[in-house]
């Protein structure tokens, strides 16, 4: 091999040690084997060589051209799978690190807080109806001894609808469609949306209601008191409690009843309004006047009921001061139950 020749194939094999990258090493293929690399103008130049050389020289640079073409190959090769593995090596997951974490959906409080009521009663022999919420003003207000003239129909600032039917101001409505169905004897609860036009801090134009209906020969306010004292207690733990006399159209006697404050122990309390006294339900003896609506024998059956808001009782579980909170859908309120 001429002097040259093997000075070039030395000067290529200094070069190609000291590349670093596959980008140095493509660098090197242009400088010797480009269209303008010195291989490439090696060949080029044959011509200006004496015919008899021409042979031997081109042959001579032809291995040349090889051996640099697959050394260069090579070490192509060997450099892009170093290059790959140095940045999977960088690129490596950190298991250590904490994963993305899609957090499960949860009941909206005011549904936990119904399913409690309910799965309380359900325990105690009650079964669940649902009935419309659109409803005739008959089972709204007549069935249940509101009458046209009576002052709770202004009271309860009703929605009326042009067919003349109601959005529904409470579930009993839904007693009464059971009772008309149904013979005694009987232990229900009803639950779902009533509607009523008020609108502040503690009324919201739609919420939940759930009430219970007893009735059967011989059932007493005795059987009302023990069933809803054994409710409370499931629900806000054992604590004091107390009846109020009360007035409801369907129900007499009537009566409300309090439980001691579960936030202050009845020292008085925000939530309490410092009376230390929470109102938990309305309640009474069914006034026979309903029953006559449903055909029900008044000689022989007596009955209790009671009414709750579901709304009102998160508030008093979990001490919440605005009705509208429950509305919002802030996932920020949300998330703490
Ligand atoms: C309350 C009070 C109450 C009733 C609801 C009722 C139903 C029938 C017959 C007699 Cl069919 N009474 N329901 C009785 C007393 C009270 O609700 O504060 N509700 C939120």
């Amino acid at each position: 091999m001429s002097e040259s020749h093997s000075n070039l194939l030395q000067q290529y094999s200094s070069e190609r040690e000291s590349a670093q990258n596959t980008a140095e090493l493509e660098a090197l293929r242009v400088k010797y084997l480009g269209k303008k690399g010195e291989i490439t103008e090696q060949l080029k130049g044959l011509g200006k060589l004496p015919p008899d050389e021409r042979k031997a020289v081109g042959a001579e640079i032809n291995r040349i051209k090889n051996e640099i073409s697959e050394s260069l190959e090579k070490a192509m090769r060997e450099m892009a799978l170093k290059e790959q593995e140095t940045k999977l090596q960088a690129e490596r997951p950190d298991h250590s690190l904490p994963g993305l974490f899609n957090r499960p959906g949860t009941l909206h409080p005011v549904d936990q807080v119904a399913r409690e009521i309910a799965d309380i009663f359900l325990a105690m022999g009650f079964f669940m109806a649902e009935g419309p919420e659109i409803e005739d003003e008959y089972y709204n207000f007549e069935a249940l001894n509101v009458p046209s003239h009576h002052p709770a129909r202004e009271m309860q600032d009703t929605f009326f609808l042009e067919s003349g039917q109601v959005l529904r101001t409470q579930t009993s409505p839904v007693q009464i469609r059971t009772m008309e169905t149904l013979q005694p004897p009987l232990k229900m609860i009803g639950l779902g949306k009533v509607f009523r036009r008020d609108s502040d801090i503690t009324h919201s134009p739609m919420f939940h209601q759930m009430e219970g209906l007893v009735v059967g020969e011989n059932i007493s306010m005795s059987d009302l008191k023990g069933t809803l004292i054994m409710f409370v207690e499931n629900m806000f733990g054992k604590r004091a409690y107390r009846f109020r006399p009360s007035y409801f159209p369907f129900t007499e006697p009537s009566a409300e009843m309090d439980i001691q404050c579960i936030f202050c122990e009845g020292k008085g309390c925000k939530v309490c309004k410092s009376t230390g006294w929470m109102e938990v339900l309305g309640c009474g003896m069914v006034n026979p006047r309903v029953f006559e609506a449903v055909k029900y024998d008044t000689e022989k059956y007596t009955g209790f009921a009671f009414g709750m808001g579901i709304e009102r009782m998160a508030m008093l579980r979990y001490g919440i001061n605005d009705i509208r909170l429950l509305f919002n859908s802030d996932i920020r309120f949300l998330r703490q139950f």
